[in-house]
C-alpha cells in the first residue's frame, strides 16, 4: 500500500498510474492522519513552490510530514517534492520549505534556455537499490527551473549536467527522492519506481558517465477530431485542410497510436484536439476520456491542446480557461497548448502595453507551473517586397513569393489557421514567454504536411527570439530534416505527425540518422 500525498496541483494521475501498473495499491492523502499512519509515502511536487508550501500549510500537512520523515519510513519525492525538502528555494524568497535537510533551491543561471525540459542523462555518486537492473547510462525526464544545492554533499545520490552540474537526485536510508520524473521516463524510469517498491535490496556499483546530455526530443503529434461519423479521429492535414473528397482523414485511434509511438520511443505525445476552438472540451468528453486511457499505456508527457480559453455555456455558465486546464491536468495531461487564446491575449495585450494578471497564459502558469503551459503557434507566411512595407519583423528569405517578394513575416492566425490576425509569430512568442508560458510548438502553415522539411527561417527568427524551448514542427519528411533543423536552429525538439501516421519513417530510423550525425537522443 503506498501513500500518494497529491496536493491538488498537477498531473499525479501519471504517477498513480505508474504504481498501479507495477501492481501498487495506492492511496491518497485526504487529511495530516492519513500521512501520519503511512506506511510508505510518495510525493510528486509540480508548479510552484510558493503555491505547493500554502497548500501543504493550509492542509496541515507539514508538521506530520516531517515527523513521517523524521521517522525513516520509506519515501519518494519527485520533482518539487525533492525541492520541499530543503530549507527555502529562489522561486518563493521568504517562504520556507519543509527543511528536513540544508541547503537551497537555486534558478538555473540566465543564458541557458529555461525550463530544462527533455531527457537528460545521470552521474551515479553513490551506490543506490533504486539503480538495480539499470547500467547508469539511462536518460530520465526533467522538466524544472531550479535546482537543489545541498550542503551535505553526501546526500546527493545523482548529478546532472545543464549548463551547470547539479544535484539531480538525494537518498538518505529510505528516502529516495529524484529531481526527475520516474513515472515520465518510460520504461527505466518504472524501473526505478519498481525498486522502491519492492525494496530491492540489491545495489549495484553502476557506470559512471563523465558527463550528461539533454537529448533533443523527438514528439509524435496526434491531430484529433470527430470525423462526420462522429467517432474520434486521428486525423491530418495538409497545409491544415484535413479533408480529403470531402471526408475527414482517418489515420487511427487516437489511444492506440499514442501507444505505439510510445513503444517505438518517441519522447513525448501531442494530442491536439483541432476543433476545439468550437467545441468546448468540457463537452467533449471523449478527448478526456482519451488522455484518461492513453495515461494508463503511455508513460512519457503528454500534452493536450485545443480549447483552452475561457468559455460561457447556452446557460449562461462560466467556465475559465484555468478550469479547462485542470480537468485536463487531472485526466492525465502534463501540459496544456494554447493556441487561438494566446493570440487574442497578445494583441490585448499589445494594445494596452500591460499584463492582465487575469489571462489564459499567467493564470494557469501560475498554478501548474510555467513548464505547464506551451503556446502552439499557427503561422504562415506573409510575403512584401521590402520590409519598409510592414511594422512587423521581416526576414530576408532563400524562398521568394509568388512574385518575386525577397521578404516575408509570419502571421499568427487562429481558429485553426482560418483566420490571419495582426501579430507576428516572433513578438507573439516574446509576449507569452513574458506571460508565463514555459515552451513554444511552432507549427507552420506552409509547411504542414508538405513532407518539404522543416521552415529553417521561421524556426531560428523565433528561437533567437525567446529564452524558453521551442518545438519545430510542420514539414517533417525524412529524417535528414530532423538533422537539418537541429544544425541549423537551438530547437530542443521536433514534432512530425504525417510520416509517422503513414509509416514513411520510423522514430527508431529519425533517432539513428540522428545519432549518426552527433545529435544525442534518448536510447529507445
Ligand atoms: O486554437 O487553442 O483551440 O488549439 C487548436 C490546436 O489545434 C492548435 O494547436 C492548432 O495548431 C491545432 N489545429 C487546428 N486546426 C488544425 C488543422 O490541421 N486543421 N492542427 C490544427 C495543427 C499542426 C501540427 C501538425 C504538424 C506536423 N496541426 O501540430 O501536427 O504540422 O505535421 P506534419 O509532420 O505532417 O507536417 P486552440
Amino acid at each position: 500500500m503506498i501513500t500518494l500525498l497529491d496536493y491538488g496541483a498537477g498531473n499525479v494521475r501519471s504517477v498513480i498510474n505508474a504504481l498501479e501498473g507495477l501492481g501498487a495499491s495506492v492511496k491518497l492523502v485526504e487529511g495530516p492522519d492519513d500521512i501520519a499512519s503511512a506506511e510508505s509515502l510518495v510525493f510528486p511536487g509540480v508548479g510552484n513552490f510558493r503555491s505547493m508550501m500554502g497548500i501543504l500549510d493550509g492542509k496541515g500537512f507539514i508538521a506530520p510530514l516531517k515527523e513521517y520523515i523524521k521517522s525513516g519510513r520509506p519515501f519518494f519525492g519527485i520533482c518539487l517534492g525533492l525541492q520541499a525538502l530543503f530549507e527555502e528555494s529562489e522561486e518563493a524568497p521568504g517562504i520556507k520549505g519543509l527543511g528536513i535537510f540544508k541547503g537551497k533551491v537555486r534558478r538555473f543561471p540566465r543564458g541557458l534556455s529555461c525550463p530544462h525540459i527533455g531527457w537528460n542523462g545521470i552521474i551515479i555518486r553513490k551506490p543506490s537499490r533504486i539503480f538495480h537492473g539499470l547500467d547508469g547510462n539511462e536518460k530520465f525526464y526533467f522538466v524544472h527551473s531550479y535546482f537543489i544545492e545541498p550542503e551535505d554533499k553526501d546526500l546527493v545520490l545523482t548529478e546532472t549536467d545543464y549548463g551547470i552540474r547539479y544535484a539531480s537526485s538525494v537518498q538518505k536510508g529510505n528516502l529516495v527522492a529524484t529531481q526527475f520524473h520516474p513515472e515520465k521516463s518510460g520504461e527505466k524510469g518504472l524501473r526505478i519506481l519498481r525498486n522502491f517498491l519492492e525494496n530491492q535490496k540489491e545495489s549495484i556499483p553502476p557506470l559512471v558517465l563523465q558527463k550528461t546530455r539533454l537529448a533533443k526530443r523527438i514528439i509524435a503529434c496526434l491531430d484529433v477530431r470527430s470525423n462526420d461519423q462522429g467517432d474520434l479521429v486521428v486525423t491530418k492535414g495538409d497545409q491544415y485542410d484535413v479533408r480529403e473528397k470531402g471526408e475527414v482523414r482517418n489515420l487511427g485511434k487516437p489511444v492506440e497510436l499514442a501507444a505505439r509511438y510510445y513503444k517505438e520511443g518517441a519522447d513525448e505525445i501531442t494530442f491536439l484536439n483541432i476543433t476545439g476552438f468550437r467545441d468546448f472540451p468540457l463537452k467533449d468528453m471523449p478527448m478526456l476520456e482519451v488522455l484518461k486511457r492513453t495515461s494508463r499505456e503511455v508513460f512519457v508527457p503528454l500534452t493536450i491542446g485545443g480549447g483552452i480559453r475561457d468559455y460561457t455555456d447556452k446557460d449562461g455558465r462560466f467556465y475559465s480557461a484555468l478550469q479547462v486546464a485542470a480537468e485536463y491536468f487531472r485526466s492525465g495531461a502534463d501540459k496544456v497548448s494554447i493556441g487561438s487564446d494566446a493570440v487574442l491575449i497578445v494583441e490585448e495585450y499589445l494594445k494596452t502595453g500591460k499584463a492582465t494578471g487575469e489571462s489564459s497564459i499567467e493564470l494557469i502558469s501560475m498554478v501548474y507551473g510555467n513548464q505547464a503551459v506551451v503556446i502552439s503557434v499557427d503561422p504562415r507566411r506573409v510575403y512584401v517586397s521590402s520590409p519598409k512595407d510592414t511594422s512587423h519583423p521581416c526576414i530576408e528569405t532563400k524562398f521568394p513569393g509568388p512574385n518575386g517578394e525577397r521578404y516575408c513575416w509570419y502571421q499568427c492566425t487562429i481558429k485553426g489557421g482560418r483566420e490571419g490576425r495582426d501579430v507576428d509569430a516572433i513578438t507573439l512568442s516574446k509576449v507569452c514567454e513574458e506571460l508565463g508560458a514555459g515552451e513554444i510548438l511552432l507549427n507552420c502553415i506552409d509547411r504542414d504536411g508538405t513532407n518539404m522539411g522543416f521552415d529553417i527561417e521561421l524556426i531560428k527568427s523565433v528561437k533567437e527570439a525567446v529564452n524558453i524551448p521551442v518545438i519545430a514542427s510542420s514539414g517533417a519528411g525524412c529524417p535528414e530534416h530532423f538533422v537539418e533543423v537541429f544544425k541549423e536552429t537551438d530547437v530542443e525538439a521536433a514534432l512530425a505527425a504525417g510520416i509517422f501516421h503513414r509509416k514513411e519513417v520510423e522514430i527508431a530510423e529519425v533517432k539513428r540518422v540522428l545519432m549518426e550525425n552527433g545529435i544525442e537522443t534518448r536510447p529507445i
